[in-house]
């Protein structure tokens, strides 16, 4: 029996299913007798250190958590369930740690885009029982823009590299404590849990020489899902945005099929898209969330859900928040939300009063979830000018000029999936989000969507270049070789595909072969 300390902000769901992968039960800590009774503690964080600290203390259980870590029981914390065991985090000054670890939570400060986000490897500082059957070159995933710094050095299990060397994890007897999620890092995650829940305490040690750690470039699947119109809930593909097909709803597959596919074939993330989020209303969109249910059983890589989050009144006035329905959606296995639509109009709002009110979508999720957990789907369209100055919005020379020969462009913001143009450019959109406090662009693209001509580098670079979040490069992919152009050519840290992936033109196992050797990748 393996207990979790559940606090109610984050996607446990996950870490119960890759624990129960092991053959283990779980049982959800509910109370401070639970922590006080259990043999082994799974202590998995996320979202914001402030929001931790505060349940923990409103549902009475710091101090006996810390009465367990003291009693030397067998613990693993997860990502901000290593920063709890510290004294204090930059992320939330104002409020306390356990202080079972002398030390503090430092943000980033590196010059590479934070949060830290995507698949990196460790280097051991002392043998560990987690270390079994790893040989060393794995690589795991992070997602956060914090990390540790102990006082005493003899506690650090690894570090990673990262524009600096941080410490990535701790072990202080049984107490033992990651950054990155092993419930999402696929094979080498699961080994962590699997030695984690094994009685033996012999260590292993971990054979790679103190090579510096790469962030690997990410391959992400993208799944746009809508219900067809016999109803079923489908995996579709727009043209330009157009899923209709001889008047039908294009049908490409069955969602958790097709994610458990990607997922095999090597996939680093998997994106869940419904399309029709903005009229319909997710939460009575049970299928989306049975969708996502189902595939974190067996999917163990960061899942990210987008469509429809936004703030809502059902039929009979019920009014739901943005908050509660991405609540809905993390209860559901859900990693990251994606927000398109409402969050050109929260931009917009801030542009105009240029006053954050905290209440918007984006800082509500970001401040509960944390800013990693806040994706913004752009969905612009090139728009030609003879002149820079012809338009208030950021413009971009460009190396393909417009039928009239423009050689610049803006590229206009839309919502309801491209029905609608907006007076907003994708470069301010995205700098606007990002001070809302989002996380990371998934940047889409209408004229490229599903032509297979490649991504439109000139977007993904200038976009790139305006924000310091991480940047997912999307549409237009046709071929390995569309991939590692965007790498290369633009400041993208992660590239999605969908149509060549959905019509099996081309498997996410071939994109990566033809990466390996000339990119930083997860193999
Ligand atoms: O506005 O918050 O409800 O979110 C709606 C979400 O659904 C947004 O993320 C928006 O991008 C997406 N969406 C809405 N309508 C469509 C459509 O196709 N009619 N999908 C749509 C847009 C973007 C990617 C696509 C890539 C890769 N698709 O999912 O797969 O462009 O395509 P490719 O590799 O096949 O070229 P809200």
């Amino acid at each position: 029996m393996i207990t979790l300390l559940d606090y109610g902000a984050g996607n446990v769901r996950s870490v119960v299913n890759a624990i129960e992968r092991q053959g283990e039960t779980v049982k959800i800590v509910e109370t401070g007798e639970d922590i006080l009774g259990a043999q082994k503690l799974v202590f998995p964080g996320v979202g914001s250190f402030g929001s931790m600290m505060q349940i923990l203390h409103q549902k009475g259980l710091h101090s006996p958590l810390l009465e367990f870590l003291n009693s030397d029981r067998p613990f693993l914390g997860i990502c901000l369930g290593l920063h709890a065991l510290f004294d204090y985090s930059e992320e939330s000054p104002e409020y306390q740690g356990l202080g079972f670890i002398p030390g503090y939570v430092k943000h980033f400060h590196t010059g590479l885009s934070v949060p830290h986000i995507g698949w990196n490897g460790i280097k051991a500082n002392q043998d560990s029982k987690l270390f079994q059957d790893l040989c060393g070159e794995e690589k795991f995933y992070f997602v956060h823009s914090y990390h540790v710094v102990p006082e005493n050095t003899d506690v650090i299990l690894t570090t990673t590299d990262y524009g600096e060397e941080f410490v990535s994890g701790i072990q202080k007897g049984n107490v033992a404590a990651i950054q990155f999620h092993p419930e999402k890092s696929a094979g080498p995650g699961l080994s962590i849990l699997k030695n984690f829940l094994q009685d033996n305490t012999e260590k292993y040690r971990l054979s790679n020489n103190k090579k510096e750690t790469k962030l690997a470039k990410r391959i992400v699947a993208c799944l746009d899902v809508r219900s067809n119109d016999q109803g079923d809930l489908v995996v579709t593909k727009g043209d330009q945005y157009d899923v209709r097909e001889e008047g039908s709803v294009r049908n490409l597959g069955k969602p958790v099929e097709l994610a458990k596919r990607y997922y095999d074939e090597g996939a680093d993330e998997i994106t869940f898209l419904n399309i029709t989020g903005f009229r319909d209303f997710p939460l009575e969109d049970l299928p989306m969330l049975e969708v996502l249910q189902n595939t974190s059983q067996n999917v163990f890589v960061p899942l990210t859900i987008g469509g429809g989050i936004r703030d809502y009144t059902d039929k009979n006035g019920r009014h739901y928040s943005a908050l509660q329905v991405a609540a809905e959606y993390f209860r559901s296995g859900a990693d990251k939300i994606s927000i398109g639509s409402d969050a050109v109009l929260i931009a917009e709002d801030y542009l105009k009063s240029g006053q954050k009110t905290g209440d918007s979508a984006i800082e509500q999720i970001s401040r509960v979830y944390g800013s990693q957990a806040v994706v913004i789907s752009i969905d612009p369209r090139r728009v030609y000018v003879m002149h820079p100055d012809d338009v208030s919005h950021e413009t971009i020379s460009t190396q393909f000029p417009g039928p009239n020969g423009e050689k610049h462009c803006w590229y206009q913001c839309t919502i309801k999936g491209g029905r609608e143009g907006r007076e907003l450019d994708a470069l301010t959109l995205a700098r606007a989000c990002e001070e809302l406090g989002a996380g990371e662009i998934l940047l889409n693209c209408i004229d490229r969507d599903g032509t297979n001509s490649g991504f439109d580098l000139e977007l993904i670079h200038a976009v790139s270049e305006f924000v310091n979040i991480p940047v997912i490069a999307s549409s237009g992919a046709g071929c390995p070789e569309h991939f590692q152009e965007v790498f290369t050519s633009t400041g993208a840290e992660a590239a999605l595909a969908a149509g060549i992936f959905h019509r099996r033109e081309v498997p996410v196992a071939d994109v990566k072969d033809h990466l390996i050797h000339k990119l930083e990748i997860r193999e």
